[in-house]
């Protein structure tokens, strides 16, 4: 595993120092084009907020922005390089954290108001390290294009969450037997700024709503949770699209059927029953809501574009897989466009929805152009195929293998 003394900082300098512009520079033109650390090759925006890195501005309005492979490297991700989804304006910071109050109705005993004091008073603290992924991650590696922002694979991150556990605070509710779905809801402002219309609202089955590994979170790293990541406090539902996990959390509505607000109906975070023609329209009776993110392995170094001295006869790998609500059962890395491959050495999850570390070494046979793939096969034997299939509109589950691109000499 990775630790971030200096030897890492020093190593990490040398291997990175020369970006893909500078491969570019090398070869003709397209000739890069199997590798994925666009950013770098497309000459993104950087994102200039007080406490985040300079992620990759996917978008303005909303701010969206993701994280750079190269910064995924770090076993907890710091808070500061966890990527940004906004669907609607970002809200002011609360001035009294303790007093910020959301509600649990509907098809429940005892309708629930709690604040952020009183939560933290009533119900024990759990730390856990998670993944949260954003439902469109690798929407850009859709051919034709689908519609929303193109992601690679920086829609993803694995923090420290505290919080308490959703379920202990149902439980002071009561579900009712008619308790079927959720649906929930954030103070954020719409983008129009019509305060009526909620931004995103979305929900899961009451199954998924109880799993023990659901949290209130407050808290991200052992810090109050940042106001853009949803503090003072958000909900987080890990395995599934990030946008169930609402942040700025002021409601969670229990019903007696599927919820139905933005995002849930036609083809938001839906995938196709029956698989469509790549760029047809579509009809929303074809599809079902995407529960589960599918597997997903990717390099952290070395970063696309490095360039290594000539003579370099080997190169040491590392970084991190994921697979949803199920383990990864395996990495496997190849040098060679996948005619061949090497296993990678897989961590153990910290705790069920960590992501997994990986670690190899791969020979460099000759000096020149090389592409780094990296596979991860899930629990139920389930592999990261060569490109996104299953094309749908809104560009759902894009888990290609990960490719990045170094020149020796
Ligand atoms: N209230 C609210 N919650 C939200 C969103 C939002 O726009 N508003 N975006 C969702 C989406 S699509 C994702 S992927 C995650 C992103 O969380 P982050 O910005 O902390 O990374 O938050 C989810 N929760
Ligand atoms: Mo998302």
């Amino acid at each position: 595993m990775k630790s971030s003394g200096t030897n890492d900082t020093s190593r990490r300098a040398v291997l990175t120092g020369v970006g893909l512009a500078a491969i570019g520079a090398t070869l003709p033109p397209g000739a890069a084009a199997l590798a994925q650390g666009t950013p770098a090759a497309k000459g993104p925006k950087l994102l200039e907020m007080e406490g985040k890195a300079r992620l990759a501005v996917l978008g303005d309005k909303p701010l969206v922005a993701e994280t750079q492979a190269e910064l995924m490297d770090d076993d907890v991700t710091p808070t500061d390089k966890l990527f940004v989804r906004n669907n609607g304006q970002t809200p002011d910071a609360a001035k009294e954290p303790d007093k910020w109050s959301f509600v649990i109705d509907g098809e429940v005993n005892n309708k629930v108001t709690l604040t952020l004091g009183e939560l933290k008073a009533k119900f024990k603290p759990v730390t856990r390290r998670m993944v949260l992924e954003c439902g469109g991650n690798g929407r850009s590696f859709f051919t034709p294009q689908a519609r929303g922002n193109q992601w690679t694979n920086g829609g993803a991150g694995c923090p420290e969450w505290t919080g308490v556990r959703l379920g202990d605070v149902l439980k002071a509710a009561g579900l009712k037997p008619s308790a079927k779905f959720s649906g929930h809801y954030g103070s954020d402002l719409h983008l129009s700024g019509d305060a009526s219309k909620p931004t995103v609202s979305r929900g899961v089955p009451i199954g998924k709503l109880m799993d023990e590994n659901n949290l209130i979170v407050f808290a991200m790293n052992g810090q109050p949770l940042p106001n853009i990541h949803g503090g003072p406090v958000r909900l987080f539902i890990p395995g599934w699209p990030g946008s169930v996990s609402a942040k700025w959390l002021n409601r969670i509505w229990i019903r007696d059927k599927e919820h139905d607000g933005p995002g849930m109906t036609e083809f938001s975070y839906r995938v196709a029953i029956k698989p469509m023609v790549p760029g047809a329209k579509g009809d929303p009776a074809n599809f079902r809501i995407l529960e589960s993110m599918p597997v997903r392995s990717i390099v952290t170094s070395p970063a696309n574009g490095t360039k290594l001295p000539a003579g370099t006869k080997e190169i040491k790998l590392r970084g991190a897989a994921w697979a949803g609500d199920l383990l990864v059962k395996q990495v496997d890395v190849s040098t060679d466009f996948g005619a061949t491959w090497t296993r990678a050495k897989l961590e153990k999850p910290k705790n069920r929805y960590d992501w997994q570390r990986w670690t190899a070494t791969v020979k460099l046979p000759a000096d020149g152009y090389y592409e780094i793939w990296t596979r991860g096969t899930d629990a139920k034997g389930v592999m990261q195929p060569h490109l996104a299939g299953f094309w749908n509109p809104q560009g759902y589950g894009g888990n290609a293998m990960h490719r990045v691109a170094v020149l020796v000499g």
